[in-house]
Parts: C-alpha cells; structure tokens; sequence
C-alpha cells in the first residue's frame, strides 16, 4: 500500500508541476532529460538579446569551456522560447557582414569558444512573445557525444548586432 500511496503522491505532484507549467508565459520550461550524462563542457555567461514586440528573431551569447582532454563540437540546441535554435557565424561577403549557418561550432580540448555579437551566435526563431530586461530564457545545447549543457541566459538590452 506504501508503493501505491507514494506512486499517487507523485502522479499529483507532477500534475502540479504540469499547471505550473501551462501557467507561465514568460519563460517555457525544457523538459529535462533525466538521464543527461554530466559534461566537461559547461556554458556560462549566456544573455539573450531583448526582443521587441513584433520582432520573431532573437541571439544568444554565451561562453563555451571544454575542461576535458577531448575536443567536442556543439551540433543543436534548443531554448523555452521560440520554435527552433539555429547555430550561425558572422562572415564577409562582398565586403559585407551577413550571418549563416554552421552545422557545428567546435570547442578544443581545454580551450573556450566565445559566442559573441559580430561573431558566433546561436539564433533563435519564431518568438512568440517579447523578450524584456528581467526575463531569463532556458537554453539546452546539444554535444557531438550527445551529452548536454544547460544554461540560464538573463535578457540584456543592445544596440546593434
Ligand atoms: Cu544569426
């Protein structure tokens, strides 16, 4: 009778959690994957540019540290706001600075990877509401070896890309 006490106590809690969830707008939660494996690769000083109502589009930049012996490669991510997270570069073009995307962004064996404005980035789409100073957004990146890398990145206001 234990079990089954204890199995309705958590099937209520995660209900709870579920509400919660449907209830904030701000930030989406990423559903957590249980069974992430713990990374040498952590990500840190992340922010998100804000976004404006009627603006779709947004960046993200953040700092990527391989504390281990092997070089990995960051291949997707996704965020609890907007439907997809691409990786992009900024590269010369005919004299101009344009921005596309890469299928991966490599990070050495103990070395850092600096995604920053006029630089590497990770871009997020179809936003559905505005990104204010004040907000966080949740970020999940994905490594070549499949494990992840989960970061907090607060919204900060910018001028320019
Ligand atoms: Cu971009």
């Amino acid at each position: 009778m234990i079990g089954n006490l204890h199995g309705t106590a958590s099937r209520a809690t995660a209900t709870r959690w579920a509400w919660l969830g449907a209830l904030s707008f701000a930030v989406a939660t990423v559903p957590a994957l249980a069974a992430a494996q713990a990374s040498p690769v952590v990500a840190r000083d992340a922010w998100v540019r804000e976004a404006p109502a009627g603006r779709a589009v947004t960046a993200v930049f953040l700092m990527l540290q391989n504390a281990g012996t092997t070089a990995r490669t960051l291949v997707s991510g996704r965020a609890s706001v907007g439907d997809t997270l691409e990786l992009h570069e900024m590269k010369r073009e005919n004299g101009m600075m344009r921005m596309a995307p890469v299928t991966g962004i490599a990070i050495p064996a103990g070395a850092s990877v600096e995604l920053r404005p006029g630089g590497l980035h990770l871009m997020l789409f179809g936003l559905k509401k505005p990104l204010t100073v004040g907000d966080t957004v949740r970020v999940q990146l994905t490594l070549d070896d499949k494990t992840t890398v989960e970061v907090a990145a607060p919204v900060r206001r910018m001028g320019g890309m």
